[in-house]
């Protein structure tokens, strides 16, 4: 007989927060069940009993002060794109590309799924909220699940605990989120969600991008629809803040694909060449965005923390990230040294001569694969980052004066250029493309058609997506000025020809003199790009107007290759592709 439950929550009386938990918990059968209050000394004990049950590993005190290991299964390693669903009354809701369920079925099948799926387990009730106390776009999830990983991830990633049914109040306007782990066993995954119930369901898997509901689920793919419903923008966008020696700070956004750089971008030290300049995080992964009072978009980072890719990063590719990783972080699927402290590959530039690597297996530099799986994460909390931009926590939002979108292209995409309106700006976003990452099971290196960088995370059709992004013009009397980029571009022989990282202040510098409109521009058939004038090379090593010149260089066969490729997403999209991104099309192809 199925245990019925009785709430006496610790600090909220909220009806609607008390049933639903209820009915969930009657569905999942826990043995114990532990509202979360967001306090340290929860945190404390939590984390001793992660330890005590094997789910997390105590690093290195001494080196990582406050830092743990996590390692999953080996087949629960990244977001699986072919096991989320949209779940939509109208299957056109839901768009072409996503895959859909109807909500009926889909609740019923996951319901049956998760029917006892917590007997033996504790359920935790982890309520959240997005974005800063106090701000008109912060929104309140609730996350119910069995995983302690994920409770110690989300106090990380986001505000979590009493603040948030403090912020609620009796409101039922609240994301319902179910992660029910069922072994991570992939065939028992789903992540399903239902935009019309602002809920989301999320089985059989422990992964982050799955499983800590209140990011890819709640901030992108159901706040994509309640932004169009709302009249807002739900992003997957950094927000940066850059401030010159004069003290003028300007706010721009960029989206990048997974695993492209965002939280180096984000994160970036300027090279001496720009002494005196100040570039600070507000996010590294989504931003709300809505207009303001003064017809100017404000944006919110939604999250309190940064889930990022630890391969590659190192003191001289992002030395901000390694201070925020250095204490207070959870590292999962990275390697091990014998004295306990985490490496993964590019770390540093001779690995060490031993290592325990992600599966748990004795690892030396003469090993095939690499210690640390490709697509190891670090979780911690924002605060931890010097360069945090204080106005992470202004219920205003930043006023945004660029957005820059960007992807991973050895060829065809030039370094910068920009556009020449918000339509011209919404087509460079929607053609944005990139070669795949290991951020998602599949292929890496294939390219895709990745508008706006959103296609895992659009909530909705996505050629609705594009028509409210062009819709939302009429609501921005000051546009943000919109730019494309690509640090990736190689050369003959495969080398990179921009060096990227630090030296892409350059590039940022120059986009932030157009929006202030002090920088020169040429006008090409793709946008404006740098003028003779005012891109500064000078202190370069090793790049100079020769390189500049390739790295910007359009060659017409790449372009006519890439505007055909541009017909697999508007076939897809057709019957509901905005008439503006045809007609864009042909002004392309007729300034070629
Ligand atoms: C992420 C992703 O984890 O985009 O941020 O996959
Ligand atoms: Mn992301």
């Amino acid at each position: 007989m199925p245990m019925i439950y009785k709430m006496k929550p610790p600090y909220t009386s909220n009806a609607a927060v008390i049933r639903w938990v209820e009915e969930m918990a009657a569905l999942c059968q826990p043995d114990k069940i532990v509202w979360c209050d967001g306090s340290g000394e929860e945190k404390k004990r939590l984390t001793e009993e992660a330890v005590a049950q094997g789910i997390l590993l105590k690093l290195n005190q001494e080196k990582l002060p406050g830092c743990y290991y996590h390692r999953s299964k080996p087949d629960d390693v990244a977001r699986s794109e072919d096991r989320t669903f949209i779940c939509t009354s109208a299957a056109d809701d839901a768009g072409p590309t996503n895959h859909w369920a109807a909500p009926r079925e889909m609740y019923h099948k996951l319901h049956a799924l998760c029917a006892g799926g917590m007997r033996g387990h504790t359920l935790y009730v982890v309520p959240y909220l997005m974005g800063p106390p106090g701000s008109t776009l912060t929104k309140v999830g609730l996350e119910l699940t069995d995983s302690l990983y994920v409770v110690l991830s989300m106090r990380i990633m986001t505000r979590m605990g009493r603040i948030a049914c403090e912020h609620l109040g009796e409101s039922e306007d609240f994301n319902r989120g179910l992660h029910c782990m069922l072994e991570a066993d992939p065939a028992r995954r789903y992540i399903a969600h239902f935009p019309e119930d602002n809920a989301v369901i999320s089985t059989g898997s422990n992964y982050g991008g799955n499983v800590l509901l209140g990011k890819k689920c709640f901030a992108l793919r159901l706040g994509s629809w309640l932004a169009r419903k709302e009249g807002w923008l739900a992003e997957h966008m950094l927000i940066l803040s850059a401030e010159s020696p004069a003290g003028e700070k300007t706010f721009v956004t960029a989206a990048f694909p997974s695993a492209c750089g965002k939280t180096n971008f984000a994160m970036l030290v300027p090279p001496p060449h720009y002494a005196g300049w100040k570039i600070r995080t507000v996010g590294d992964d989504i931003a709300w965005m809505k207009p303001g009072a003064d017809g100017r978009l404000y944006a919110i980072n939604p999250e309190s923390g940064y889930f990022g890719v630890a391969p590659g990063t190192n003191a001289e590719t992002n030395p901000n990230a390694m201070e925020t990783i250095s204490h207070d972080t959870i590292y999962t699927n990275v390697a091990l040294t014998p004295d306990l402290d985490v490496w993964w590959e590019g770390k540093t530039k001779e690995p060490p001569a031993q290592l325990t690597d992600w599966k748990g297996r004795p690892w030396t530099p003469g090993s095939k694969e690499p210690a640390a799986h490709a697509n190891s994460r670090f979780a911690a909390p924002m605060s931890n980052n010097p360069a945090c931009a204080p106005e992470v926590n202004d219920p205003n939002g930043v006023p945004i004066s660029a957005i820059i979108f960007g992807g991973r292209r050895a060829t065809t995409m030039p370094l910068v250029y920009q556009a020449f309106d918000w339509i011209h700006g919404v087509y460079i976003g929607a053609t944005l493309s990139s070669e795949t990452t290991a951020a998602a099971m599949g292929a890496v290196g294939k390219l895709r058609r990745d508008p706006m960088a959103m296609l895992p995370f659009c909530g909705y059709n996505m050629g609705h997506y594009l028509r409210h992004w062009l819709r939302m013009r009429k609501k921005i009397s000051v546009p943000p000025r919109i730019f494309h980029v690509n640090w990736f571009r190689r050369d003959e022989s495969g080398k990179f020809i921009w060096p990227g990282f630090g030296e892409n202040m350059r590039v940022l510098k120059w986009i932030l003199d157009r929006t202030h409109g002090r920088a020169d521009a040429l006008e090409s058939p793709l946008g404006w790009v740098p003028g003779p004038h005012d891109f500064d090379l000078s202190g370069m090593k090793d790049f100079d107007a020769a390189k500049m010149a390739q790295a910007q260089a359009i060659n017409m066969e790449d372009w006519r290759r890439e505007i055909m490729a541009h017909d697999d997403l508007f076939f897809e999209l057709y019957a509901d592709l905005p008439k503006e991104l045809t007609f864009q099309r042909e002004l392309l192809v007729s300034r070629l």
